[in-house]
């Protein structure tokens, strides 16, 4: 009886530092996993990274909800590059080390038509840009 007492209390000695183990593993996990969601649930916000590389965005064309507001990343791959999307008020110059961020709330649904405002090069002016807004 006292042995099978004393053997059971042992292996809940054993048992304790794998639960703590284990515990401790869930919570890297969880901890690995909850902090971009809760972040970007704090913040409401979705973030759209657009990389821009002579001569395109990538990429070319976003869609955005209207009404929504959405964090635009953009971020230059090669030399410095800008975006002008006149009828969502966007307006911005980004170099390689520099990304900027800009946060749109589109008021209307529709296609808008955007820019590289920044000469980069022979193609430039095929850097286009298109953000559908829909409802
Ligand atoms: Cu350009």
């Amino acid at each position: 009886m006292i042995f099978q007492a004393l053997r059971d209390m042992r292996q809940r000695e054993k048992s304790v530092p794998r639960l703590k183990t284990a515990v401790a593993c869930l919570a890297l996990v969880a901890g690995a996993l909850f902090p971009a969601r809760a972040g970007r649930a704090e913040a409401g916000l979705r973030v759209v990274t657009i990389h821009a590389k002579r001569f395109g965005f990538q990429p070319s064309e976003i869609t955005l909800l209207q009404g929504r507001t959405s964090m635009l990343r953009f971020i230059s791959d090669d030399v410095t590059h800008g975006i002008t999307v006149e009828k969502l008020g966007i307006d911005l110059l980004f170099s390689g080390n520099h990304p900027k961020e800009v946060t749109v709330t589109p008021a209307e649904a529709g296609d808008f038509a955007g820019r590289c405002s920044r000469y980069c090069g022979a193609g430039h002016s095929s850097m286009v840009f298109i953000v559908h807004v829909i409802r």
